[in-house]
């Protein structure tokens, strides 16, 4: 038994999000020592780089929030039922503030590379600023949306005006004011930002190539008393969030009713009331069936896509916006402040791209088959390499010089999503294969988070040195997802979760569809019977 090396840290941790922030502030609390690698040069993650017009959390602020400090629950004020990006990043700088995470973070420094040392029993992680630290846990709190595509449509490069990434929205503003504005995307992120650019535009043209399902958020302030009143019983609403499907606190349905057997007046004034209440989870875990069962979705769908037509009062651009291409929910159900509204604005043009599709970007606008648009300004707000591509963009190598990109050539392999097979020591924070982006984030890094600290804790106190997912645990927790996943109408439709929005990358759905309470059991019970399913020890730990 070879005696593994002093490390640097005992845990190297890349990313300062929040999944990064609470991992430091976790370990710290269990006596390990860790450092955080940021590529940013503030922390935040997500809510350091979305800056664009609009940026907002489509999960209510009181929920999307940490739940491990009752003291700063109670603390921080929220102003409004859904956050937006400027107060979400305030609420984590208070948060590295709070508890003194700053000392541990290293700010402009991204992860290049981690390599598994099979000798010395630790990782060697090494940072674009010149660094090489050993650790001897690594963990990635790598976002499961932080790597943005890059723009490559033809004749970009070329492009006289303006262009913006929303994922790399400048830090100043940006004043649209009597600009010529063109906005490619309709996903989540171009709804937030489209009503935002409308009202500053000269004139927005909107470039759709599918038309996606939108609920009302119904934001507003958050009065004092309304929040007093959650806070006064926050234990029991955290509490339901973490047993719920989603992690929100919507309750699970004992004995869910199927939504085609709900008498169609009771059903209709119940998709009538959630319309009116807004949000999009709700409408989600109020009627589950509608991801699996497609006479539930047809029936909810068709409700959406008669609010967009009363809505939008060109019939043309009405129809252009009903989704037609896939069931609701099997895109991300999107949450709007006038989306819809925006294109009764006569400054707003709706160009549909399947009919006509994007020829090339000119040096005064963008070329579609049919007709050219002067712009003056471009923003992309065309998505992610989702799940795995911050992940792909760090050379990890595990045993045998094995590295990840190429362990999931056909897929993510992983077990529970939180580790991989080849990986000892490897630990990921909403992985693939987890619940995470079919969650509240908040609620799933939280168990990550504690789950995986608390293992930490477990193996130095039995003085085991190495944690590795079995072959047989992986292959059966990979089977598992999408055995899920294959109950439900997901997987056929062309989404990030599939990963088909990136040209080359295998089909492979990529959340756990079973849901934050049951899956957070079977993490639970994987833990209470001695980290069942990980290979133990190989190294003891050094006296
Ligand atoms: P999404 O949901 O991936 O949306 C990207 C949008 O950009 C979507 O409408 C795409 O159309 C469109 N797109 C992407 N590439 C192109 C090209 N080449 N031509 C035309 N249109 C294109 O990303 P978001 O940032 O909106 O949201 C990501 C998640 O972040 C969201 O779910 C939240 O969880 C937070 P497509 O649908 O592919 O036809």
């Amino acid at each position: 038994i070879t005696p593994p090396q002093a490390t640097d840290f005992d845990v190297a941790i890349v990313g300062a999000g929040f999944a990064g922030l609470y991992m430091l502030h976790r370990l710290r609390e269990a006596g390990f020592t860790a450092r955080v690698y940021e590529a940013g040069d503030g922390v935040g993650g997500t809510w350091y780089w979305n800056r664009y017009p609009g940026a907002r959390c489509d999960i209510e602020s009181v929920d999307y929030s940490y739940s491990f400090s009752p003291e700063l629950e109670q603390d921080w004020q929220w102003s409004e039922r859904y956050p937006r990006q400027p107060e979400i990043l305030a609420y984590l700088n208070h948060v590295a503030d709070r508890f003194d995470l700053r000392r541990d973070i290293e700010l402009q420094t991204r992860v290049t590379a981690a390599h598994f040392d099979e000798q010395a029993g630790l990782w060697r992680v090494e940072t674009d600023r010149g660094q090489h630290v050993t650790a001897r846990y690594c963990v990635m709190a790598t976002g499961c949306l932080s790597l943005p595509k890059q723009p490559d449509f033809p004749g970009v490069e070329r492009f006289a005006g303006d262009c913006y990434l929303t994922a790399a929205w400048p830090r100043q503003d940006v004043d649209l004011t009597g600009k010529r504005v063109g906005v490619i995307g309709t996903g989540s992120t171009a709804i937030q930002v489209i009503p935002q650019v409308a009202r500053q535009a000269a004139h927005l043209t909107v470039f759709q190539r599918t038309a996606n399902f939108s609920v009302p958020a119904r934001n507003g302030p958050l009065p004092a008393a309304e929040q007093q009143r959650i806070k006064a019983d926050y234990r029991a609403r955290r509490d339901i969030s973490r047993d719920s499907l989603f992690g929100v606190p919507v309750p699970m349905p004992a004995a869910p009713r199927r939504t085609r057997d709900i008498p169609p007046a009771e059903l209709r004034q119940t998709l009538e009331t959630l319309w009116a209440q807004g949000g999009a989870m709700s409408l989600l875990a109020a009627a589950p069936d509608v991801i699996a069962d497609p006479e539930a979705n047809a029936i909810v769908a068709e409700f959406v896509r008669e609010k967009i037509r009363a809505t939008v009062k060109d019939p043309k651009v009405a129809e252009l916006l009903c989704p037609s291409t896939h069931p609701l929910g099997t895109k991300r159900l999107c949450l709007d402040t006038e989306y819809y509204e925006t294109y009764n604005r006569d400054n707003v043009t709706l160009v549909d791209l399947r009919a006509t599709p994007i020829e090339r970007i000119t040096e005064h606008g963008l070329r579609t088959s049919d007709a050219e648009y002067p712009l003056d300004v471009l923003i992309f707000a065309t998505g992610f390499d989702a799940m795995t591509g911050a992940l792909n963009g760090i050379d990890i190598r595990g045993r045998g010089g094995l590295a990840l990109k190429q362990a999931w050539a056909q897929g993510p392999q992983t077990y529970l999503g939180l580790a991989s097979t080849g990986f000892p020591n490897m630990f990921l924070i909403t992985g693939p294969q987890s619940p995470s982006v079919f969650s509240n984030m908040v609620v799933s890094i939280e168990q990550h988070v504690e789950w995986i600290a608390d293992c930490m804790a477990y193996l130095r106190q039995q003085g085991i040195a190495c944690i590795e997912a079995s072959a047989p645990a992986q292959a059966g927790w990979v089977a598992h997802v999408a055995d899920v996943a294959n109950g439900t109408l997901l997987p056929q439709t062309d989404s990030w979760y599939v990963g088909a929005n990136v040209p080359g990358k295998p089909r492979v759905f990529t959340p756990y569809l079973g849901g934050v309470g049951p899956y957070r059991q079977q993490c639970q019970q994987v833990a209470a019977k001695g980290y069942e399913g990980f290979e133990l020890g190989r190294q003891s730990v050094a006296a």
